[in-house]
């Protein structure tokens, strides 16, 4: 353990301010980061207030001025050394992941490899932030669309992703030329600690100080005043709803730009159709996989009731097989979940879902070993109960019985979040009733594929109480800039639009 910390630079002391290139102490306290595994500890990190918040940002809006002027492919230049750097660092950084956040070590290199995806395709779109052309109705009149900056980025981040969240957003504003304040976890803080003594080395080696920015600490101390801050063109926040509306509420007293990434309680559909084998490995995975703790788990099972009967015992059995344990070790699919509240919270939700008539059908557990470990839950539940509508951050599948295809369709959106869905058939009907407007209502929605685990090439997010932003892919890097619609005349007349006549009397 005390190997990797060092290969990436971190002490059992840490500065958790990174600004203008250099680190602050600042004026907080220290946290000090657990391993949910074992319930030691695995380093200290000193927080900000206020004030640090203050400076930091105003280090970031300064370093703006000239970075908005750096033609954007050189900007993708940092971008592609970090990916370089991230390639070579990758297994003691997804190690550090699985030590702080408790996740298995292939999932910790898989955060590390999204990092890396995430900044490969952000030098290819440092070419491509096109705009468009547009036809103008008035003579010798050109339209076009543009692009610029828009300002310091504010990312405020979950534990549950402490690294790879921070790149969809980090890659891509600075590409679009906006600095990046980042507000990590304070239950994670030694990832972005690690993270940003690699973009230090950028920094360096580029000569473009002021582009990385940390500040950790808590919601209150640092959080609120970065949302606050009339310097931060955009937030970008990754966290529970509570949370997402708060900022929300905050963030629109100056009318800035939030990207919001919350909540989810992400449903399959399992139809007649569905070829069992396949679903299975995929309810599995989305179910357990990071014990629970994705924005994306699944969280209910839309099972057809013709076939309750084969699937559910079989998901009983694939849920005793799997190994918990610690999360490095080979062969343990499900690690501890991050804190006691966690596990407390679960005792809490299972305890409603019976109190409501849910019934468990295997799992649940405490296990009495140190760490945050539990067994995952199988809880046979009617879409009435109000603990479903919940998203409980923890590894419990609600299976929930239907009879028809509408039917389910309206269990699956009959929740107030819409981050992802999936539907499991081999029937094109079915498949194309759940993509279509009368279908999911969420922001993402596969079929034969499980709720978790999505590319970065796609863009990522939800609608209703999810917040409804756009990360990662395809063209959410829009959020990250300003458009700007510009009309050229460059003829000698000064037609108006819309046919509007405007005689100036002779002179
Ligand atoms: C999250 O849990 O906040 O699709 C993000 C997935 C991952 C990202 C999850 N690529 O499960």
């Amino acid at each position: 353990m005390r190997e990797v910390l060092e290969q990436l630079g971190l002490s059992l002391s840490n500065h958790g301010i990174y600004s203008d290139g250099a680190w602050h102490q600042g004026g907080g306290e220290e946290v000090i980061s657990f391993n949910p595994a074992t319930e030691e500890p695995l380093g200290g990190v000193s927080t900000g207030t206020a004030q640090d918040v203050s400076q930091v940002v105003e280090a970031a809006h300064r370093r703006f001025l000239h970075w908005r002027m750096v033609p954007p492919p050189v900007r993708g230049e940092a971008v592609r050394c970090l990916g370089q750097r991230l390639r070579e660092l990758k297994k003691p950084l997804g190690m550090l992941v699985t030590l702080e956040s408790g996740k298995i070590l292939s999932e910790g290199l898989g955060e590390v490899q999204e990092m890396i995806d995430m900044c490969d395709f952000a030098v290819g779109l440092s070419r491509q932030l096109y705009g468009l052309t547009i036809a103008s109705e008035r003579p010798q009149h050109r339209m076009f669309e543009q692009w610029h900056p828009l300002g310091v980025v504010g990312v405020i981040t979950a534990f549950n992703f402490p690294v790879a969240v921070w790149a969809w957003n980090a890659a891509l504003a600075v590409v679009c030329g906006d600095p990046v304040v980042w507000k990590p976890s304070t239950l994670s803080p030694l990832c972005a600690v690690a993270v940003m003594k690699i973009c230090q080395q950028i920094e360096r080696e580029l000569d473009c100080p002021g582009v990385f920015h940390l500040c950790v600490g808590s919601g209150q101390q640092v959080g609120e005043p970065l949302v606050e801050h009339p310097r931060v063109a955009l937030i970008s926040a990754t966290g529970s709803c509570r949370m997402g509306l708060q900022v929300a509420q905050c963030a629109a007293k100056r009318l800035a730009r939030t990207l919001l990434e919350l909540g989810g309680n992400n449903a399959v559909i399992l139809t007649p159709h569905a070829n069992l084998d396949l679903a299975l490995r995929a309810v599995v995975f989305a179910a357990v996989g990071t014990a629970g703790q994705r924005c994306t788990t699944l969280r209910r099972l839309i099972v057809h009731e013709s076939v309750w009967d084969r699937f559910v015992p079989r998901l009983v059995e694939a849920y005793q097989s799997i190994r918990i344990g610690d999360p490095w070790e080979p062969g343990v699919l499900m690690g501890p979940l991050i804190s006691a509240q966690a596990v407390e919270q679960m005792q809490s939700a299972l305890q409603q879902a019976q109190a409501q008539g849910g019934r468990v059908l295997w799992g649940g557990e405490v296990l009495s070993r140190p760490g945050h470990f539990v067994r995952p839950a199988l809880v046979e539940a009617d879409p009435q109960m109000s603990i479903v509508a919940e998203e409980t951050f923890a590894p419990i599948l609600y299976l929930i019985p239907y009879q028809r295809l509408e039917q389910a369709i309206e269990i699956h959106n009959s929740v107030p979040q819409g981050l992802s869905s999936a539907i499991f058939t081999d029937n094109l009907q079915e498949a194309e009733l759940f993509l279509s407007a009368q279908g999911s209502d969420c922001g993402i929605a596969n079929v034969n594929v499980g709720t978790s685990g999505a590319e970065i090439g796609g863009a990522f997010g939800g609608e209703k109480l999810t917040g409804g932003g756009r990360e990662a892919g395809s063209d959410a890097w829009r959020a990250y800039m300003r458009r700007q619609t510009c009309t050229i005349n460059w003829g000698r007349q000064l037609p108006l639009a819309q046919g509007v006549q405007f005689p100036l009397p002779a002179q």
